[in-house]
């Protein structure tokens, strides 16, 4: 470690004094004026982290979801996964260490984590298309070369690609080409395997409307349509030409809103989805002919994957250990459907993809999503080998779909923002303050099918308030009924929350 070097290059990455961020549920974020410092020593700890692994790492810059004027960094593992806990602690201390303290925490968690120095280190970064993410991962850059690091800079890449590359890097290819083609040529594949069989009803190609939250998913789908030229045809809107990233539209505003995102009109029986800011979060809808607006979110995907996936393993008798993982916030009508008609045990894990993904390794068949859109399926390597011989012999599956979803009728729910608290119990029971939960209790018990809890936002300095029930208004109330306990008990301040917020 070139310890003077560090020093002089932190310095131009100064960490405002006083300013502390925490690795959050997916990495660090916040308003994009904060975070240089972050940038830098990320890089700096992605070099740790590689020479440790003796792996390459991966660095995304983005804030996902996030207004445009945030931005925000996570490590990738070198399977392609979250970074691991006790490195999200060194990322931590790490991100608040003074600059005079720099070289002794550095040494420090290399000391902690037997890393050796001399051990040679590789770095790939990809970062979002708001205005502040080129700059910043040019500061990461910079934390990997001072430490001695190689870097290949991806560019502009969305979340799932980048965690892709460093899979691919990391498995000597087995997983895939590390390349932009590698990548379109291995998803449109599959994608063209999977419908081959699969009838459509109405049109005679598959379209679909995409709401690209003016992010990367529009730079990219641009390059991969031709990719399923055949297959597919796609319509993109809010593709970043006009509009601001994620304002009126992208996956959490339409899944917030329940309706369609600007710039985008749907017409009956049209199949419309949505991305969030860097990609890796993706909701459906529809128009029916009365004109309601249906959404297919998180929990109606996992409802489809699964019982797909159920009755392909019921036609060949394979007895094979499926399990859905959701969080807290998945609709109590979806974990009830799963659970009482398609037999499914549903296990509920805390918000973050970490969480989900790791509790669904422990099945043969794991299918996790996140309410907001967050998910996939997970296949242990031997059931992947037979689904894929499977899905060729798919019959026709005509309006399957359809039916599941009439039976999810979703309860209502309520969210919104507030101020401090812990929790347990998969962020359902909250701990602190005192009295919370118990008033939280009391409150659910007036009304019919109902459901509330509150948690800490792990991605903006919030309280997010969750109420579900059997109407609107009730959900409505709940929430509002809920919120009044968390400002009365949590100590809020400023004016008392109004209802509906
Ligand atoms: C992050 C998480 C997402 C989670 C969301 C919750 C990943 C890749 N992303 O975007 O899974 O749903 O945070 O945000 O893990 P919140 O803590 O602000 O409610
Ligand atoms: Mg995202």
């Amino acid at each position: 470690m070139d310890l003077s070097a560090i020093t002089k290059h932190s310095a131009l990455h100064a960490k405002p004094s006083g300013l502390l961020l925490q690795y959050g549920t997916a990495g660090f974020r916040m308003k994009a004026e904060h975070l240089d410092h972050i940038m830098f020593r990320m890089g700096l700890l992605a070099v740790l982290r590689s020479k440790q692994t003796k792996s390459t790492i991966g660095v995304m810059v983005t804030a996902s979801h996030n207004p445009e004027e945030d931005n925000g960094v996570k490590l990738v593992d070198p399977l392609g996964e979250m970074l691991a806990p006790s490195w999200e602690e060194h990322a931590t201390y790490l991100a608040n260490a003074e600059e005079e303290d720099m070289q002794r925490v550095l040494i420090d968690i290399s000391e902690k984590e037997a890393v050796d120095l001399q051990q040679d280190a590789f770095v790939v970064i990809g970062r979002d298309t708001r205005p502040s993410s080129e700059k910043f991962s040019q500061s990461v850059i910079d934390g990997v070369t001072v430490l001695g690091g190689q870097v290949h800079d991806y560019g502009l890449l969305t979340t799932p690609q980048l965690h892709y590359m460093v899979c691919c890097r990391n498995t000597s290819g087995q997983y895939g080409m590390a390349t932009i083609e590698g990548y379109y040529q291995k998803l449109s594949r599959a994608f063209v395997e999977l419908t081959k069989q699969a009838s459509c009803s109405g049109d005679e190609y598959r379209s679909l409307k995409i709401d690209c939250a003016n992010g990367i998913g529009a730079l990219k789908l641009k390059e991969m349509e031709h990719y399923f030229s055949q297959g597919l045809s796609v319509q993109l809107f809010n593709d970043g030409t006009k509009g601001k990233l994620n304002h009126l539209c992208g996956a959490d505003f339409v899944k917030s809103h329940q309706k369609p995102p600007q710039g985008m009109e749907i017409k009956f029986n049209e199949r419309c989805c949505s991305f969030d800011g860097d990609a890796d979060r993706i909701v459906y809808y529809y128009c029916d002919a009365d004109g309601h607006f249906h959404l297919i979110d998180g929990d109606k995907i996992a409802t489809l994957i699964s019982s797909f996936l159920k009755e392909l393993l019921l036609e060949i008798g394979e007895n094979l250990n499926v399990g859905v993982v959701q969080t807290a916030y998945a609709n109590g009508s979806s974990t009830r459907y799963l659970e009482e008609v398609m037999k499914v045990p549903v296990y509920c894990t805390k918000t973050g993809v970490k969480h989900l993904h790791h509790k669904a390794q422990e099945f043969d068949i794991g299918v996790y999503f996140e309410a907001n859109g967050h998910g996939t399926a997970l296949f242990s390597k031997a059931v992947e080998d037979k689904i894929n011989q499977l899905t060729r012999e798919l019959e026709d599956k005509k309006g399957k779909a359809a039916k599941i979803l009439r039976n999810i009728i979703d309860l209502f729910n309520q969210v919104a923002d507030r101020k401090v608290i812990s929790t347990t119990d998969a962020e359902r029971q909250a701990v602190t303050p005192p009295g919370l939960q118990e008033a939280i209790n009391d409150l659910v018990k007036k009304y019919r099918l109902s459901r509330a809890f509150v948690r800490p936002s792990g991605t903006e300095d919030v309280i997010r308030v969750y109420a579900e029930a059997d109407s609107q208004e009730s959900a409505d109330s709940l929430a509002h009924e809920v919120s009044l306990a968390v400002f009365d008990l949590a100590g809020g301040i400023g004016e008392r929350p109004q209802p509906g917020f």
